[in-house]
């Protein structure tokens, strides 16, 4: 049947694929600019802004945080969903409450290598399933997919989930990070269809 792309799913994964979006096995690569190569000795990881204690640590550091495992599916605004992937890391909360968010604090913005940024409202940051996270399906992430650590928003579109990231600024007032200057959609909901602003 020529209507469906990729392999055949149950009724139980097609209704978790949303609209407009197809299934893939595959992970595809996708970002702007080069993959930036990590030294983990000099790596560090900042929360600064809106908050009462600013803190940046090395990855030694961070891996001695506190542990939590994400089973979650992910949406590409590119139109590829991908289901069941195992993603492993340290819950945002564990960092924004070592930080002591301010209640002036309303956004986030998301700080990677080479300038990439994206934002949130705070609220979608602070979700029981958002990650900074360093392994999926058990294996440490490669370098194109964000090694050593990426943000992962699984309920937002994937541009959402910055890859390399290096730290968190909380700010008062929204500030549109690197693809929504470019025209994407600023929520971007997958189950909305929310792809590009204006729609
Ligand atoms: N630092 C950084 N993170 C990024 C991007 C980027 O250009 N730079 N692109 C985003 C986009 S548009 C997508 S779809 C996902 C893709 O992640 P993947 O390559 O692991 O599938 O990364 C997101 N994170
Ligand atoms: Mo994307």
């Amino acid at each position: 049947m020529s209507f469906l792309r990729g392999p055949r799913l149950s009724a139980e994964k097609k209704d978790r694929i949303p609209p407009g979006q197809y299934y893939t096995e595959k992970w595809p690569v996708l970002h702007y600019g080069s993959v930036p190569s990590t030294d983990l000795r000099t790596w560090n990881f900042r929360v600064w802004g809106e908050v009462e204690e600013p803190f940046s640590i090395t990855w030694a550091e961070f891996k001695a945080l506190p542990r939590k495992e994400v089973h979650t599916d992910i949406h590409c605004v590119t139109r590829w969903s991908r289901l069941d992937v195992d993603f492993s890391g340290v819950a945002i909360q564990t960092v924004l409450e070592r930080a002591r968010v301010k209640p002036s604090a309303r956004f986030a913005i998301a700080h990677c290598e080479q300038g990439y940024t994206t934002n949130m409202p705070l609220e979608v940051l602070d979700d029981d399933d958002v990650l900074l996270c360093d392994t999926a399906d058990g294996e440490e992430l490669t370098p194109d997919h964000g090694y050593p650590l990426r943000l992962l928003v699984p309920k937002r579109y994937f541009w959402k989930s910055a890859k390399w990231i290096r730290g968190i600024e909380l700010v008062t007032e929204d500030q549109l990070g690197f693809w929504e200057r470019y025209g994407y959609n600023n929520s971007a909901d997958p189950w909305k269809e929310e792809r590009f602003s204006g729609e």
